[in-house]
Parts: C-alpha cells; structure tokens; sequence
C-alpha cells in the first residue's frame, strides 16, 4: 500500500513542476513514435483479419433505415435489399418526396417486403410510432440505420437561434430511435449503424453546429457501446467527403446554411469517394461486425494527426478555409 501512495506522490510532483510536466509529454510522444512501427502492423493485420470475419446472412432479416429518400441512406436500402433484407424505410414527408420510388427500387432489387414511413426523428412520438410499426409488420428488427441528418454552415454572424433543428435532427433524432429500438435489437442480437461524419472529429471551421451535433453522437454512441455489447454492436460511420447531395455547391449555400464563403468547392479541394462503392463498403462493413467504418480510409490518417500534431491540423484547415477574422 505504501508503495502505491509513494509513487502516486512521486508522479504528482512531476506534474506539478511545469518542466517535468512538459518533458513527460514530450517523452510520452516519443515513445509512441517509437512503437508506432508496431502499431502500425497491428492496425494492418487486425484489418486484414477483418476480411476473412464471417459475413452476416441479412436473408429475411429486418433493417430499419432513417432518412432513406436520398444520399447514402438511398443506397445502404439498396444495398441491404440486394442482400435479401426486409426494409422499413422512413423519412419525412415532404411534397416531392421519393420514399414510395425507393421502397419500389429496393424490391426489384430483391427485398422481399418493404415498408415505407413518413416521420420527422426529431419529434419522439413519431419515432415511436415507427419502431411500433415496424414491430406490428415484421414482428423484429436486426438492423437501425440512424442516417437522416441535415446540414448546415454557422458563421458567428448568423442568429443563433436558427440551428436548434440541426441538433434536434442530426442527434435526438437518432437518438429516439435507437431509444426505442433496443428492446428489439436486444432479442435479436442486432446492430445499430450510426451516421456521424469525419466532421465530428476534425472539426473543420464554421462546420458549426452540423459537426456539433456529429461530435455528440460519437460520444454518445462511443459510450452507448458499452452498455449493448456484446449483444449489441454500434457501427459508427465517420465519412469524409462523399459525392452526394450534401456536399454540392448548392446545399453549401441553401436552406439553413446561407452563404458562408468556402475558398474553394469543397470536391476540387477534396479527393472525394462515390457514393455507391461508399454505400457498398459500408453495409458490407456493419454485417461483418466493424464497430467503426470510415470511407475513404485515408481519411482515418487525418484522424491520427489531429491527435497527435493539432497544430498541423489546423495550419492546413486555415489553408483552405478563409478566416476573416484575420483580416479585421
Ligand atoms: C441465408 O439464409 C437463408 C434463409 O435464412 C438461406 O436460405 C440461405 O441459403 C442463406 N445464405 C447463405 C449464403 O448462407
Ligand atoms: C448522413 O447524413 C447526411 C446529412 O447530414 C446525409 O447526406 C448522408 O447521406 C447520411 N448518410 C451517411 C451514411 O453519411
Ligand atoms: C469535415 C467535414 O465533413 N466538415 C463538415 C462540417 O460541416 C459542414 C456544414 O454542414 C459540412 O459541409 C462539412 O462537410
């Protein structure tokens, strides 16, 4: 015991100096330089390992999808429905909404029963309301696919007020659903997938309240883990930049994101992935199990030198984003 209280004060001295306590992190950094050539293969062979994991028979099984009318929330329906996978299908009701083409298209593609719900996620009735539903039809759920999400640019100008519904789409909305989902994910050993964004953890500027709300959900969801598994496992997406709607010019300067100046088309900057390998990579990594997935990959090295260097991280982010509060 007195061992331990010993070396417990020893320590609190070298954090209290301010040298020490600088020189530890530098030695601590060093060290992990140091073996991050052995990091480095574990990270190549638990990869490879991830290959050859047994690939799960979404055959008959019932995968619940939210924000399904456009994006990669379309394309992971039309993924699963390739796979043979039941579907329920939800997104809001809006005057021009595709729901109904999409529930059509995951049933030629093969899925053998598809549902399609209107319902706002950010209103916690309505995501009762589905989950019920859902339980009415199929009597199960293995899968929620929590995707809807808006989008939105802040500028320190912009009113405040205005960003509620981003929070209350991009996390509650999730939320909700996987409040209720799992009951029914705990009886069938099921999976929640969530759509977070590299954003949430490279918090690139004016991302405002969009990379907010993504932080939140990896938090949440990091946290969640612990408390489902190993029954239930949590695919965490963190997506760099993808060719979908969400990323063109005209969703960067429309609805609640108005007109915050990028220095460049996010695309010309970006190397971006399509959508579709996207989709594909992505159900293919949740049915095998991944507890994180982050496309295209490369973006997971951006992730370590946030981490590591934050200084490096934020020299290139200032390059491509203008700061005009450098100029006043
Ligand atoms: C998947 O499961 C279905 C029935 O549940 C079965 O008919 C089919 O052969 C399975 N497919 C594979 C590849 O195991
Ligand atoms: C995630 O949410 C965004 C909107 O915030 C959406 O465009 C995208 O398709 C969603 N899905 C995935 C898997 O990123
Ligand atoms: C890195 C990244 O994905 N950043 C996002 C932050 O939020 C803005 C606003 O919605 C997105 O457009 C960016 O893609």
């Amino acid at each position: 015991m007195s061992v331990v209280y010993r070396s417990q004060a020893m320590y609190g001295a070298y954090f209290n100096n301010t040298f020490t306590n600088v020189l530890v992190y530098y030695i601590f950094l060093l060290l992990l330089l140091l073996i991050s050539p052995f990091l480095f293969i574990w990270e190549l062979i638990t990869n490879l390992r991830s290959c050859f994991q047994p690939i799960e028979n979404m055959s008959g099984k019932v995968v619940l999808i939210t924000g399904a009318s456009s994006g990669i929330g379309e394309l992971m329906a039309y993924e699963y429905a390739k796979r043979g996978a039941c579907l329920v299908i939800v997104a809001i009701k809006e005057p021009e909404s595709r729901l109904e083409q999409v529930a059509e298209r995951a049933r030629e593609l093969g899925s053998p029963n598809v549902l399609f719900l209107f319902a706002d996620v950010s209103k916690v009735d309505e995501c009762r309301i589905f989950m019920d539903e859902t339980i009415r039809h199929y009597g199960r759920l293995d899968h929620l696919v929590c995707n809807a999400g808006i989008a939105s640019l802040y500028s320190i100008k912009t009113d405040v007020t205005k960003f509620a519904p981003v929070m209350d789409v991009n996390f509650w909305g999730s939320v909700y659903s996987t409040h209720f989902a799992i009951p029914h994910l705990m009886r069938t050993g099921g999976k929640i997938v969530v759509n977070a964004s590299s954003a949430g953890v490279l918090h690139p500027p004016k991302g405002g309240f969009y990379n907010v709300s993504k932080s939140a959900l990896i938090s949440f969801y990091e946290s969640l883990r612990f408390e489902v598994s190993p029954t239930i496992t949590i695919t965490i997406l963190t997506l760099g930049y993808i060719e979908t709607n969400l990323i063109t010019a005209k969703s960067l300067t429309n609805g609640i994101g108005v007109g915050v100046r990028l220095k460049k088309d996010f695309r010309s900057v970006l190397p971006t992935m399509g959508a579709e390998p996207c989709a594909k990579a992505i159900v293919n990594g949740v049915c095998k199990g991944a507890t994180s997935i982050t496309e295209p990959r490369f973006v997971k090295g951006l992730f370590f030198i946030k981490f590591l260097f934050p200084e490096l991280h934020r020299f290139y982010l200032s390059l491509y984003f203008p700061s005009k509060s450098r100029k006043n």
